[in-house]
């Protein structure tokens, strides 16, 4: 426990920790000493990562009184918070966030200039904390973002991986996966305390014992591991408070090696530390279909039992009364990868502190909430009762009786009803024994929520219907949102000059407010500003990705883009058989290419190593880039550019230069999406179907704002129940079949038709996501694009109109419904 009282004996002890002073004298002196006493080199004699480690420590300390203070605080007060429970964060670079939350850009900037230092060489130089794998994980760390920005108790825990997700390279159009090292120049934003580690044991077996006449079980685990926390600071928005994440890294206890030292094998302990310490080494890189891999498991009750164990110990006071933990604190489920934090509290209520069984499941019930971010049903997490059963005994026999009574409370309520019963078990039993992750989430949840309106209805009726019938009252939605101030203020300086210009300060925490700016969409003036903003931003761009890639971009041509990671469902395939048929079409004459908008295509996606298909979709993206961007035929109207690596960093970067989104999936299969509202809320209009969130952005922006095409999820369904043939749309439709067969034909691989054809296989024969049933409307709805897009000014109208718009998609709102609806968590200051 954090001391509360010291005896302090010299009086600087006891003066508050103060900040260096706001001044740009005051900043240099800070940086210097940063740079000459925790970097220890001369500024004549540093480089330019010793001056960012020295910028971002000066950063830091300018912080450091808040977070002290927000820790002291809510230390006295024990209001109700947030436990985030994630296995990512998407995080992004943190110094030009620090920098704003703190207001210090200008000063900053000045300082470094006295010293000769350009910011900019400096903030190039940090590499970003890419711990996860898309959506998921930037939706936390958006979320961490607005929580801190609105003042709400809370703490986010997850893992500290060593490397996180993949560097992507392109060797010859294929991606090539390359460890990311993003600790190896240091990581100056991180605090370790070992001092506060926890033991987390594994495997083992369970046995009863007799507790002055009580029947009790416990665990003898058969090895344990460290779990060390490293705190970083979440600063909110110029409010003077720091949230903390607190992210576990896996280090061998001394009992681990110990035993081995003693039996005299040096090389087998030293080797038993790497296999501990393995445990938070890399991000798994499958964002879903995750398979059953046991290190996986591992991470995830690694960092679930750490984080438990740290709130209760360590966050909460010594002889808290644990029948009030659900006053105290909720634990916001992030997927189902925390799950087993479920059994870990109840071991820990149970086992460990002695709790009644009932009066355990009363708290444990009033404590979770659950998130669910998908619908595929692949992508529900099922581990095996045999892999669970060997390294977390005592949390399957835990599991095991939440189960039975919960199977007895659904007899109870159906009868005998063997089949609803099966359905709805915790345990499934095809085609192995296993535990449903997200029905065993449901069972132990105040709330389960889904991530856009769509989304949530689908739970409701199709993927956990039962669970909706047999708790009403349980599912609500939470429509997912991203913090304006990296993806607007930080990512866009330039419109944001604009749109305070127009508004005044304020909207930045107050996104409702772009609501003013509808007026300015009908002057032609603001409207001539605005365009200039986009174009800078395409030149921008332009120096970004030269320099980065050796790619250009033009800035007359339409920005179209699709970055997103590559998944058979978002549908990367339709982008590229439009871009295909473009082509074709110049190419062969049948469109005179002055008809032909002139469009640079931008993709940026990452695939899972292990996921053929996407990988091969990957090459023909480039391979089609290759021969379009070589061919003279379409010089000066078509290229495509698929910059390798896309991050937070990048997107930082694309998503303030596009003029078009494309939200393609195939209805009913993208949980939300939060790139799409990054675009809107950034100019661009979005060409989308009625899936996720676009349904609520169209309904926002207006349809004369928004491209919408294709099917409906109903339609979809009825598409699948009648049976769906693909090779009957590519024969029905000349211009699909004319690209498909240039595909085929070997066009983009050099005369060899085998390359691609288990692409083409895949989309004449199966084509499971319905590429082929969407392609006319997707061409018709782009050639719309194309005819809006003719008139400049209204096409500016239409973007500053989805800026205006998309206010709703701060993820300050989003917390505020999660506060509202699930967590009860005010404000505390
Ligand atoms: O979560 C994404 C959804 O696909 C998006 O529609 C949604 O907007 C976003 C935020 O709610 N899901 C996602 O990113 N999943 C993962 O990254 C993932 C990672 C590991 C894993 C399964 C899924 N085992």
């Amino acid at each position: 426990h954090i001391a509360h009282s010291r005896e302090e004996r010299h009086p600087l002890a006891k003066a508050p920790v103060t900040a260096p002073p706001n001044t740009v004298d005051g900043f240099v002196k800070q940086f210097l000493d940063n740079l000459n006493f925790g970097q220890g080199v001369a500024l004549s004699a540093s480089g330019v990562n010793d001056q960012y480690l020295a910028l971002a420590r000066t950063v830091r300390d300018y912080l450091m009184a808040r977070w002290l203070e927000t820790v002291r605080r809510q230390l006295v007060s024990q209001a109700k918070g947030v436990c985030y429970l994630s296995a990512e964060y998407l995080l992004g670079r943190q110094l030009g966030n620090s920098l704003l939350a703190t207001g210090l850009e200008d000063v900053a900037a000045e300082a470094l200039a006295e010293c000769g230092i350009d910011i900019a060489d400096l903030r190039a130089q940090e590499v970003e904390p890419g711990l996860g794998n898309g959506g998921l994980g930037r939706l936390a760390a958006c979320f961490i973002d607005s929580l801190a920005t609105m003042s709400v108790p809370s703490i986010g825990y997850g893992i500290r991986y060593e490397y996180g997700i993949f560097r992507q390279t392109f060797e010859d159009g294929q991606q090539v996966e390359k460890p990311d090292r993003w600790l190896s120049m240091g990581s100056p934003w991180e605090f370790p305390h070992p001092e506060a580690a926890q033991t987390i044991s594994f495997g083992g077996r369970t046995e009863q014992y007799d507790d002055d006449g009580v029947t009790r079980t416990r665990w003898i685990p058969d090895w344990d591991v460290l779990a060390i926390p490293y705190n970083y600071m979440v600063p909110g928005y110029l409010n003077g408070r720091v949230n903390t994440l607190r992210l576990w890294s896996a280090q061998a206890t001394k009992a681990f090696d110990l035993r081995i030292f003693n039996a005299g094998d040096y090389a087998e302990a030293v080797r038993a530390q790497t296999f501990a310490e393995n445990i938070s080494k890399v991000l798994y890189p499958e964002d879903s279909t995750p398979q059953g891999k046991e290190l996986r498991l591992q991470q995830q009750y690694f960092f679930a039992a750490a984080s438990i164990a740290d709130f209760l110990d360590v966050v909460l006071p010594p002889d808290y009364d644990l029948t009030k933990l659900p006053d105290r604190a909720i634990f916001q489920l992030n997927d189902t990868h925390p799950v087993i934090a479920v059994p870990e509290l109840m071991r820990q209520l149970v086992d460990v502190r002695g709790l009644e069984w009932e009066q355990a499941w009363e708290i444990t019930q009033g404590c979770f909430a659950y998130t669910c971010h998908t619908l595929l049903p692949e992508a529900l997490e099922v581990w095996s009762v045999d892999l669970l059963g060997r390294l977390l005994p005592r949390h399957l026999e835990i599991i095991y009786r939440i189960n039975e009574e919960f199977l007895a409370a659904v007899r109870e309520r159906y009868g005998d009803d063997e089949l609803r019963v099966r359905n709805m078990s915790i345990i499934g039993e095809h085609p192995e024994r296993s535990v449903r992750m997200a029905h065993l989430a449901t069972v132990a949840s105040v709330k389960v929520n889904g991530v856009a309106e769509l989304h949530s209805q689908l739970l409701r009726e199709k993927v956990l219907h039962d669970f909706h019938e047999f708790y009403p009252g349980k599912f609500t939605n939470v429509t997912n949102g991203i913090t304006p101030r990296r993806f607007l203020r930080l990512a866009n300086k330039s419109l944001s000059e604009l749109i305070t210009d127009a508004l005044g300060p304020g909207w930045v925490t107050d996104l409702d407010r772009l609501r003013e700016l509808e007026t300015y969409a009908e002057d032609p003036e603001f409207r001539e500003r605005f365009a200039e903003v986009k174009a800078s931003n395409k030149r921008r761009l332009n120096r970004v990705l030269l320099e980065r890639d050796g790619l250009e971009v033009d800035d007359t041509h339409m920005l179209d883009v699709m970055v997103k990671r590559l998944h058979e469902y978002k549908r990367q395939m339709l982008k590229l058989l439009h871009i295909v048929t473009l082509y074709d079409g110049i190419v062969s004459g049948r469109v005179p290419i002055s008809e032909v908008t002139p469009r640079t295509f931008i993709f940026g996606a990452k695939a899972a190593p292990g996921y053929r298909i996407a990988k091969d979709i990957i090459h023909l993206i480039n391979k089609v880039g290759s021969v379009v961007n070589a061919d003279p035929a379409v010089e000066g109207r078509l290229k495509v550019l698929f910059p390798p690596n896309y991050n937070v960093t990048l997107a930082e970067r694309i998503i303030p230069a596009a003029d078009l989104s494309e939200q393609i999936s195939l209805a009913g299969k993208e949980a939300s999406g939060t790139g799409n509202m990054k675009f809107a809320l950034n100019g661009a209009l979005t060409i989308g179907t009625d899936d996720g969130a676009n349904v609520e952005i169209r309904q926002l922006v207006g349809d004369d704002h928004f491209f919408l095409f294709g099917m409906t999820e109903p339609e979809v369904e009825e598409l699948a129940a009648k049976g769906y043939v693909p090779s009957d749309f590519y024969r029905a439709d000349p211009n699909l079949r004319s690209a498909i067969d240039l595909i085929a034909s070997g066009a983009f691989s050099g005369g060899d038709r085998s390359v691609f054809e288990p692409v083409i296989s895949n989309l004449l024969y199966n084509d499971r996501f319905m590429v082929l049933a969407d392609y006319a409307a997707y061409i018709a709805a782009q050639e719309r694009v194309d005819a809006a897009y003719a008139d400049a000014d209204t096409w500016t109208r239409s973007a500053i109109l989805n800026v205006a718009r998309c206010g709703f998609f701060s993820s300050d709102r989003s917390m505020r419904d999660y506060i509202d609806r699930i967590w009860h968590t005010p404000p505390s200051f």
